[in-house]
């Protein structure tokens, strides 16, 4: 019977590739599995629970968080890993992201949207989604925002690069279902601010370490924010700045952080993020720092 518990802790050890002692604690901090008990206490699991904690241990192998995973449904985690497999020991994913973003860029010079969507999937499967972000999207927005002020890439180009890559982003981010259970982050632009993409990078990452994210685009005034804040009982707010002046981020986040209450972790990020001196909201500019911070 393929549901009968049988394999006692030691041996799920062997199956798994986990120490007996992450299996204790994923079933104790995280209820990720609850094996049944034998009469004298010990540890039985099925089949399908040596099924889930394998999925488990590939998905954190590929930089999930267990906290941020252990309660979805196995569905759910076969998604996940089917697009986000652990990086094959034979090909380190970075020695191909220098040609994988080259081709994205050919592929935008030449508008074929398609192409570009499809080789940044494929590499979104094969790449630990820190990395994803930090060696391709985001070099690749930096790129055609140079090419776009030195002309050699026009509006349109531009145009279908944020196309894409918010599209990406945003199914990405969907992957990590949310659940009425799990803390939940706000995520958006101040006012005026058009550029989202960064927003969309970390409410990806926070989606990843298991929050609930309510991401609400760009170009909100404080006041929206803030009520969206509150209406959600959201415990941590993410904000991205990449075009306002300094000058006028500070103003925008200082008229945020007053509406917000002081309980709430606000996160900015964005080559233009600036704070008052003294202000409580952190900015971060690393996304891998920035997702650790975000890991619970
Ligand atoms: C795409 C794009 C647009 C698109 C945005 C579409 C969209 N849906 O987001 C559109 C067409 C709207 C646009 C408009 C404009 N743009 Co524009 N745009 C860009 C481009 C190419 C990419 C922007 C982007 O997403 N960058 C990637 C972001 C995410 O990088 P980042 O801010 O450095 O953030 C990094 C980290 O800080 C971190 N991060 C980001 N957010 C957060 C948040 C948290 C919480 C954390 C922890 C971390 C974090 O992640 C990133 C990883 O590297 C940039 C080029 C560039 N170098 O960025 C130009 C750029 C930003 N744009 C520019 C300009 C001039 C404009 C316009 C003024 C053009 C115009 N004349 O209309 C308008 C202004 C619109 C407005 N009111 O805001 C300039 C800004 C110059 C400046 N002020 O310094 C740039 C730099 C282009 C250039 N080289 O000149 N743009």
């Amino acid at each position: 019977m393929a549901d009968e518990a049988k394999y006692r802790v030691g041996m799920v050890a062997k199956m798994t590739g986990l120490s007996t002692h992450t299996l204790r604690m994923w079933e104790k901090r995280y209820a990720a599995v609850l094996p049944q008990r034998t009469e004298a206490g010990g540890r039985l699991y099925t089949d399908a629970d040596v099924g889930r904690l394998r999925l488990l241990h590939t998905l954190v192998d590929s930089g999930h968080s267990i906290g941020g995973i252990a309660k979805l449904p196995d569905v759910d985690l076969r998604h996940m890993a089917a697009a986000f497999p652990a990086p094959s020991s034979q090909q380190p994913p970075s020695k191909h992201l220098p040609e994988v973003r080259e081709r994205v860029m050919t592929a935008i010079e030449r508008l074929r949207v398609e192409e570009a969507e499809q080789l940044l999937s494929r590499a979104a499967l094969s790449t630990e989604p820190v990395e994803f972000l930090k060696m391709i999207v985001a070099p690749i927005l930096v790129e055609v925002g140079e090419r776009w002020e030195n002309g050699s890439l026009r509006i349109a180009h531009e145009h279908a690069c944020s196309t894409v890559m918010r599209g990406l982003l945003f199914s990405l981010m969907r992957l990590y279902p949310s659940n009425d259970s799990r803390r939940r982050a706000v995520v958006a632009t101040p006012a005026k601010e058009d550029h989202e993409l960064g927003a969309l990078m970390v409410a990806m990452l926070a989606a990843m370490h298991g929050w609930n994210v309510l991401y609400l685009g760009p170009n909100l005034p404080a006041e929206e924010i803030a009520y969206a804040v509150d209406a959600t009982e959201a415990e941590l707010l993410l904000l991205s700045v990449t075009n306002l002046s300094k000058k006028a981020s500070q103003t925008e986040i200082a008229a945020i952080a007053e509406q917000v209450p002081e309980r709430v972790k606000i996160l900015a990020g964005g080559r233009n993020a600036a704070v008052d001196a003294g202000s409580r909201v952190e900015v971060q500019q690393d996304l891998e720092v920035a997702s650790a911070t975000l890991s619970w």
